[in-house]
């Protein structure tokens, strides 16, 4: 008896989500930094074992939009959550109080007759006797909007902790069916959008909150060509786009320092995942407010 389905993770921006998608499934599909609203697009990430096929569909962290970009980021929640029959819900353990955006996720998924497991993250960052705490604030609270979850797990995905644990739940609730995906497919991301976010994982890392959040990258330029001995070469040029024209000096920083830590950073990440040498060029440029544009939020990333 072979199971298979998919398994929405949702829960606020920093909770650890693509963080625990990616540990999972033992490959890099998603960015991850220590800032808020890192993910902007569902991204799969498929585990296949002996018994079990689990699709993992990482999500943006759920917040109050505050943009036509932010909307299309909620709306592929919603999507992603209406479509699936498990939910893991993940939190984060070093805040432990709820505040208005978990109970408006909790009040959401209540009224929704899904199967919610509760992941508590971070717990290395906690003492034990806190767990326990924690658990029930959330239990209690997902009880008085009338949901309830079916499990509740708490999880380092740091330490590795309870993740095993957690698999085993996941499988547990997952319906019969044959492999949807084939072994080895591992995401939906291709390596285009992946070097573009890994772009932007390289500006969120280096740049600070307002400039970093409010751009974009797009790869203009993707070719394979020979190089010395056996290895390729590939020539990859990537715009940065910004949303002021005085984003752009930041990005750029003194004499290029602030691109060139971010390319030097980037392309070492780009040739680990192609294994070949990659020679990456980065263009800044300004297209203002592009974030309030519907057309090209659409078609930028068509998976919003
Ligand atoms: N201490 C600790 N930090 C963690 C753990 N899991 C994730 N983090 C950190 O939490 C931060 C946020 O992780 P992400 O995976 O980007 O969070 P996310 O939920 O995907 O965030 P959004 O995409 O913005 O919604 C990163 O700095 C991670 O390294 C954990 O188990 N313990
Ligand atoms: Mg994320």
């Amino acid at each position: 008896m072979y199971k298979a389905g998919y398994i929405t993770v949702i829960g606020k921006p920093n909770a650890g989500k693509s963080t625990l998608v990616n540990k999972l499934v033992g490959f890099k599909v998603a960015i991850t930094t220590p800032k808020p609203q890192t993910t902007r697009f569902n991204i799969k990430g498929i585990v296949t074992n002996k018994n079990s096929q689990m699709i993992f569909i990482d999500t943006p962290g759920v917040h109050t939009p505050k943009h036509k970009m932010g909307h299309y980021m909620m709306k592929g929640v919603k999507s992603a959550i209406d479509t699936v029959d498990l939910i893991v819900y993940l939190v984060d353990a070093s805040k432990p109080t709820i505040d208005s955006a978990n109970e408006e996720i909790m009040k959401n998924i209540a009224s929704l007759n899904k199967k919610v497991i509760l992941a508590i993250n971070k717990i290395d960052k906690i003492e034990k006797e806190k767990i326990l705490k924690i658990i029930t604030i959330y239990d209690e609270y997902m009880r008085k909007v009338g949901g309830k979850f079916v499990e509740i797990v708490p999880i380092s995905v740091y330490k590795e902790d309870g993740l095993d644990i957690l698999t085993k739940l996941i499988e547990k609730y997952l319906p019969e069916s044959e492999k949807i995906y084939q072994d080895d497919d591992l995401t939906d991301i291709t390596e285009k959008e992946l070097i573009e976010e890994i772009v932007r994982e390289k500006a969120l890392n280096n740049l600070d909150e307002e400039v970093p959040h409010n751009l974009t990258v797009e790869v203009i330029k993707f070719k394979k060509r020979k190089g010395i001995d056996k290895k390729k070469i590939y020539d990859i040029d990537v715009d940065i786009i910004c949303s002021k024209a005085s984003h752009k000096g930041i990005i750029i920083g003194k004499d290029g320092a602030m691109l060139k830590k971010i390319g030097t950073q980037a392309r070492a990440d780009i040739e680990e995942i192609l294994d070949d040498k990659v020679n990456l060029k980065i263009w800044v440029k300004v297209r203002e407010n592009w974030q309030e544009d519907e057309m090209y939020v659409k078609n930028i990333k068509n998976k919003f």
